[in-house]
């Protein structure tokens, strides 16, 4: 049996750092990667037999933990009718519609492979949809890594945008303009100085790329009437908050707080793919009919609506809305980020956290950070031995500060008060 480190080694001779997406490689908190062997319920466990009470479940999809039985058997039965036909399958327009149900917004989505594609679609839509070019993110929020949207906060932030990545030509982000999240005055600036020539603005609605970020009520409500007045399109990434901080999404927690919300295009992910390569966006017909083969805007993928990813998202939908399936998923992850809380306020240590459905976030801070600033200042030394204690303790966190954090279904009371004491042993030390 080979440990993490021979597997560490071994991969970073054939795979760029190891691994197959930055994140995974613990650059921002040291130490050797876990190398997952397998998962089940709310476990996983290391090439070293290591088990660990998992809280990434691969970054959001995992609602129902690993390998949910009802899960498990709809991915079987579909792989033994086929993985792919590159033709139209019944269950494509099942999954359509289980989206559509839940989000009022929606009236039509397209299926994709990825959160990346999902988001890079939904901007060449606005943009298609308005004929114009500029768009506006938020720095700290991360929307996949299309080229357009790879780009830095330019110089006073309020500036268009500078390429984050090499490989990302100037031309490319210079219509990305990028602002402070939750910056009402930055907002306003901005459009005033582009009066209706911003295509879209995307943005995360509880900013899960920031940790654990809320867009304010007054933020959201001034984004929804400025979008409206420009004639811009107001585009939720849900592809981490969708279909896990409530059956309705992000969106229909801020429907809750500004009557009639909606935003005018939804990017989803993760959650709807539980686990398997299944992305989407949507938007009303009349948007989504500017797409090939329809409108003018062309979008395409060999595998988009693949029949056994449908069938896993499909099932994993079936299970999270079934009847108090949110509520007692909201009423688990909050009593953790309790327990997280009290462990730290009973070490001395400033701690601050929140949690919405099953995502959570903490920072070592003594107030909630509002915007990307705040969250990179807060105590970067202290997140990383806090999680490298609660990893030698076998509770695996989101190695970055900058990273959410997720709860399952299947994680029991125990785990929590598990996870809660282990906490309190790691602050301690
Ligand atoms: P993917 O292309 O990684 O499926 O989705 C991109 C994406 C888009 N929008 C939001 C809000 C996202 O959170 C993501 C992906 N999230 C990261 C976790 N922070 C995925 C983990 C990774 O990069 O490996």
């Amino acid at each position: 049996m080979s440990t993490n480190e021979e597997l560490f080694a071994r991969a970073q001779r054939v795979i760029p750092g190891g691994v197959n997406s930055p994140v995974r490689a613990f650059r921002a908190v040291g130490g050797t990667p876990r190398f997952v062997a397998r998962a089940q319920g709310a476990y996983f466990w290391d090439a070293e037999g290591r088990r660990h009470i998992d809280y990434i479940g691969s970054w959001g999809p995992m609602i129902l933990g690993h390998g949910h039985p009802a899960v498990l058997e709809a991915v079987q039965k579909a792989a033994l009718d086929g993985f792919s036909f590159g033709a139209p399958t019944e269950r494509e327009i099942e999954l359509a519609e289980a989206i559509i149900a839940q989000v009022p917004s929606v009236e039509q989505v397209r299926l994709v492979s990825s959160g990346t594609e999902a988001g890079m679609s939904a901007l060449r839509l606005a943009r298609g949809a308005t004929g114009r070019s500029k768009i506006v993110k938020f720095e700290g929020c991360y929307h996949g890594h299309a080229d357009a949207l790879l780009v830095k906060a330019g110089s006073g932030l309020a500036t268009f945008g500078h390429p984050t990545s090499a490989g990302v030509p100037a031309e490319v982000v210079q219509h990305t303009l990028v602002l402070e999240y939750n910056n009402v005055a930055q907002l306003e600036a901005a459009f005033d100085a582009n009066p209706r020539e911003i295509a879209c603005v995307m943005i995360e609605p509880i900013a899960g790329n920031m940790n654990f970020v809320r867009a304010s009520v007054p933020f959201m409500k001034r984004l929804r009437e400025l979008c409206t007045q420009h004639g811009t399109l107001l585009v939720f990434d849900e592809v981490m908050t969708g279909f896990r901080v409530a059956l309705g999404s992000a969106q229909s927690v801020y429907a809750k707080l500004i009557p009639g919300f909606k935003p005018d295009m939804s990017v989803f992910g993760k959650v709807i793919g539980g686990g398997m390569p299944l992305a989407a966006f949507g938007a009303t017909k009349d948007v989504m009919s500017q797409l090939a083969p329809l409108g003018p805007v062309y979008q395409a993928g060999t595998l988009s609506g693949n029949p056994v990813a449908t069938a896993c998202g499909l099932a994993t939908l079936k299970e999270i809305s079934k009847p108090g399936f949110f509520e007692a998923l909201s009423k688990k992850t909050r009593s953790l980020v309790d327990g997280l809380l009290g462990a730290a306020k009973g070490a001395g240590v400033p701690m601050v956290g929140d949690s919405e459905g099953g995502m959570f976030g903490f920072f070592f801070a003594s107030e909630l950070p509002q915007n990307y600033g705040v969250v990179m200042a807060t105590d970067k030394e202290r997140f990383n031995r806090f999680f490298h204690g609660m990893l030698d303790r076998g509770v695996y966190l989101a190695p970055a500060l900058y990273e959410a954090g997720f709860v399952s279904a299947a994680h029991s009371e125990a785990d929590i008060a598990a996870t809660v004491e282990a906490a309190a042993a790691a602050l301690r030390a």
